[in-house]
């Protein structure tokens, strides 16, 4: 068996969690590879919205196995809640969560860390959401960090020398008060780590390589966007993880050859949250209709969304990144109100049409659209594919023929019904 992955080629907020939710039934395992509670998946239904930032979003469907894998940071405080507000909806978790040993953990003082750099950094801050993911992937890189296994390996010992170096940092590098801010949370923060005990700690590359052998299905859901991605994103406006589909092999233990479909998906305009670049952004009145129409607002932090066109450049290079096999096209519904729809389908810059992604998307480049006819029409009621509209199936074939990637799935709200699968 391989293991499948789905993914964002955009900026995040694609709607991972709603197509991780509506596959869940045809897979065994659902993994998360990369990131942590920057994330929040949000997933619909019978009317009421979940949002999950840590945990895998196959959590909802009975007798599936979870895993959160090495490449994801967990910070407990966020986890316990999250478990909490599990709880109190009915959905039992003990038994079907697992969390690799080594995955790294958030510390207080990370997330004061992450507030301290961006204030530092003043008009040069990335926007990040402040969870102390940039502090805490630093410290596993610079090999300082602190691991779920380690809760049960000489813990008192590394966490007091951890957060000791921190306290130097913030104090001397960043003149930052932290002590009011450590204070409130480091009690909450053990009581998460006491919450994260009681679950099964695991080596999760051998139980999910141990689960291929024995036939079973694995869906590996990724986090954030490829435009985010540490390498391949917006650098520096990027974040600190590996979120393009070689994520999901460094953050679950898979060898490349393990990896079977890729399914990437984007929303059918684009959005970003945080600083950075953003060649399609509309800072008229359709960016507003589009952020008020796609309730464009962090599922996270609660910002709003910055709003534009779909850009197929981008999108050429993110598909080319993951190796995508099949293409989702999210929110198509957010679109019924407009008369036309415009595509980006090259940049301009200094004068000069370009199809390639550029090293550096400064205010030198223009996004060149194509215009095509708007539906007009409700499509959230739309239950199958042969009610769509004439001009929703040509925006689909348009972006088929472009990208050479079939589009499987479109969704038209946010429900798991208005899924609908694409001939
Ligand atoms: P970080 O916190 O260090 O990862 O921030 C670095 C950049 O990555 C962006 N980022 C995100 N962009 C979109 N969605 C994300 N998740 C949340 C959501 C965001 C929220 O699902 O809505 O609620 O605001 C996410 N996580 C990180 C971030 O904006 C920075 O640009
Ligand atoms: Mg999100």
């Amino acid at each position: 068996m391989k293991v499948d992955v789905l993914l964002g080629l955009q900026w995040g907020d694609e709607g991972k969690g709603k197509i991780v939710d509506v596959f869940t039934p045809e897979y065994d395992v659902i993994a998360r590879f990369q990131g942590g509670p920057n994330a929040g998946h949000t997933l619909e239904f019978n009317n009421i919205k979940h949002v999950l930032h840590t945990i895998p979003s196959g959590i909802f469907r009975e007798n599936k196995i979870n895993v959160i894998g090495n490449g994801v940071v967990i910070d407990p405080i966020v986890f316990k809640k999250e478990i909490e507000s599990l709880s109190k909806i009915g959905v039992d978790i003990s038994k079907n969560l697992y969390i690799s040993k080594k995955a790294h953990m958030i510390l207080p003082t990370h997330k004061i860390l992450d507030a301290a750099s961006e204030q530092k950094k003043g008009d040069t801050k990335i926007g990040s959401t402040l969870k102390g993911i940039g502090p805490t992937y630093k410290d596993k890189i610079g090999r300082d960090g602190l691991r779920v296994g380690d809760l049960v390996h000489g813990f008192e010992e590394k966490y007091t020398a951890r957060i000791n170096n921190h306290k130097v940092m913030l104090s001397e590098f960043f003149k930052y008060d932290y002590e009011k801010m450590l204070n409130e949370c480091e009690k909450e923060w053990f009581e998460g780590v006491e919450v994260l005990k009681s679950f099964q700690l695991v080596d999760s590359e051998h139980m999910i390589n141990d689960a291929l052998k024995a036939g079973k299905s694995v869906l590996a859901e990724g986090a954030q966007g490829t435009l985010l991605d540490i390498d391949f994103g917006s650098y520096p406006f990027v974040t600190s993880s590996n979120t393009i589909c070689a994520g999901a092999c460094t953050g679950l233990g898979l060898a490349p050859n393990a990896i079977g479909k890729v399914f990437g998906i984007f929303k059918a305009y684009c959005t970003r949250v945080g600083m950075g670049p953003f060649p399609t952004e509309l800072f008229d009145e359709t960016g507003e209709k589009l952020r008020t129409a796609g309730n464009e607002f962090g599922s996270t932090t609660g910002r709003p969304r910055r709003c534009g066109w779909l850009d197929l450049v981008a999108l050429k290079y993110t598909c080319m990144l993951n190796g995508v096999t099949e293409l989702i096209m999210m929110k198509a519904d957010v679109l019924d109100d407009f008369d036309t729809i415009k595509v980006c389908v090259g940049y301009e810059i200094d004068g000069e049409v370009v199809e390639h992604f550029p090293f550096e998307l400064d205010d030198n480049v223009k996004p060149v659209y194509v215009e095509l006819p708007g539906w007009k029409t409700d499509l959230t009621k739309i239950k199958n594919q042969n009610e769509f509209p004439e001009e929703l199936n040509n925006y689909i074939n348009f972006i088929e023929d472009e990208m050479d990637i079939p589009i499987t799935l479109a969704s038209v709200g946010p429900n798991r019904e208005q899924t609908i699968m694409l001939e």
